[in-house]
């Protein structure tokens, strides 16, 4: 008889005390709030790209119907990509302890035979194919990305938008058909903590129905209570979010990020000391283009183009702005003191002195997915929007873009292009 239970096949193979719908539910209704948090706030940071104002944003040219949502990135509030990115991406962080007790407390059923008892059965189960695959493909290309260990072959801007697609039609599925049981397990264990009376004075215990068959036909003893477990989960969850909250914020803060290491090299102290994406080593520029006799800002618009040396950039009105900059990636600074050339004002200069419009800022750089962008006419238009020659009252340092880069309000970092070289007013 014994054999009976040898492959996971079989339900007499799990036998934890533990898993039963309580508990699946549990995790499950956290899940589906936090989940459906990452969905959305990826959505949002797509769109902050304006993937549809320019291909040299798009890192997904074939998304078709998947764009119907996007909208021209607003400038305000300034710290609006900050902490969309932020919950993004320390939300994913936190939630890996919750959904690996989640798959855990289903994985019976992942082996469960026959694959399928009827039509409506095989697509729920192929929908939880999607599911499954789809949420750990996610989180495990998202972490890759953070971590900047990223191994997938193949663009991870595009392989992280489509399996969020992928796993949202398994997931829109997947609740449709569980989200019933799920909220009534839950009331269930209200009620039952709440200690429902029956007609003699008893205190009424009724288990959650089990019609998945989650619970073990031949459980072992406990060694821990359900409770026990849900605060194992939640503590793991609590120390991953202490261990990453922090790369949100500067100074002390960010060094107890422990679990985000940062591109670039260690941005030192001094006004130049906030976090660097890549350095311009890494970029491949070098102090001789960059020099004040070599570099040459080219602006061309609607008459023409225009020439401009660091010098003469200095003697246009320079004006401030305090704005953060946002990584994808997670992290982000508070408000740095930046201080430039306003875009409008350089729109003025080559043709375009009421209503400024989109524009292509290259940078000197040679190679590289970021060495360009496009931004939108409301973000060119933007007062706080800078050429930066400046940041925190010194001039900017190699690796934060010297001699000038862009700063924009509430944009991603990838759009304020460092060690500008040509901005290309119209006709994007
Ligand atoms: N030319 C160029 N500009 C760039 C990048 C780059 O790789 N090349 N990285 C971008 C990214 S992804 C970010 S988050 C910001 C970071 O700016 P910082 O390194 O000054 O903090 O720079 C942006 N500007
Ligand atoms: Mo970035």
């Amino acid at each position: 008889m014994r054999d009976a239970h040898r492959l996971p096949t079989s339900p007499g193979f799990w036998r934890s005390p533990l898993r039963g719908p309580a508990l699946t539910s549990a995790l499950g209704l956290v899940l589906l709030v936090g989940i459906t948090v990452l969905f959305l706030t990826g959505l949002v940071s797509y769109a902050a790209y304006n993937p549809d104002l320019s291909p040299v944003n798009d890192k997904t040219p074939d998304k078709g119907l998947l764009g119907f949502y996007l909208f021209p990135w607003p400038t305000n509030p300034s710290w609006l990509y900050r902490l969309n990115q932020g919950v993004h991406v320390t939300l994913g962080i936190t939630l890996i302890p919750v959904l690996l007790a989640k798959l855990w407390s289903v994985v019976p059923k992942l082996f469960a035979l026959p694959p399928a008892r009827s039509v409506a059965h095989a697509l729920e189960r192929l929908s939880l194919l999607l599911l499954v695959g789809g949420v750990l493909f996610e989180f495990v290309t998202g972490m890759l990305n953070i971590q900047l260990d990223y191994v997938f072959p193949g663009s991870f801007y595009r392989l992280h938008f489509y399996g969020a697609w992928v796993f949202f039609a398994g997931f829109a599925v997947h609740v449709v058909l569980r989200l019933p049981v799920a909220v009534r397990n839950a009331r269930r264990m209200l009620e039952e903590r709440a200690g429902r009376r029956g007609p003699g004075g008893d205190v009424v215990r009724e288990e959650p129905t089990d019609a998945d068959g989650l619970v073990s036909p031949r459980p072992t003893e406990p060694t821990v209570s359900r409770r026990g477990a849900l605060w194992f989960v939640g503590g793991g969850s609590l120390l991953l979010f202490l261990t990453t909250v922090g790369q949100n914020f500067d100074g002390v803060l960010r060094r107890t990020a422990l679990l985000a290491p940062h591109g670039g090299a260690e941005p030192g102290s001094g006004p130049n000391g906030f976090q660097i994406n890549k350095t311009a080593a890494h970029a491949g520029v070098s102090p001789r283009e960059t020099s004040e006799e070599a570099w040459r800002l080219v602006v061309t618009g609607r008459t023409g183009t225009v020439r401009l040396s660091r010098a003469e950039l200095l003697e246009l009105p320079l004006h401030s702005a305090a704005l953060p900059i946002a990584c994808v990636e997670g992290w982000s600074t508070s408000d740095q003191w930046w201080r430039g050339v306003r875009l409008r004002d350089l729109a003025a200069l080559v043709g375009h002195p009421d209503d400024p419009p989109d524009v292509l800022v290259e940078s000197l750089q040679r190679r590289g997915a970021f060495r360009r962008a496009a931004l939108r006419a409301n973000q060119v238009a933007d007062e706080r929007s800078l050429l930066a020659l400046f940041v925190n009252g010194e001039p900017l340092s190699p690796d934060h873009g010297h001699p000038a880069r862009v700063i924009v309000p509430a944009a991603p970092g990838v759009l304020n292009t460092k060690w500008v070289a040509r901005m290309t007013f119209g006709d994007l």
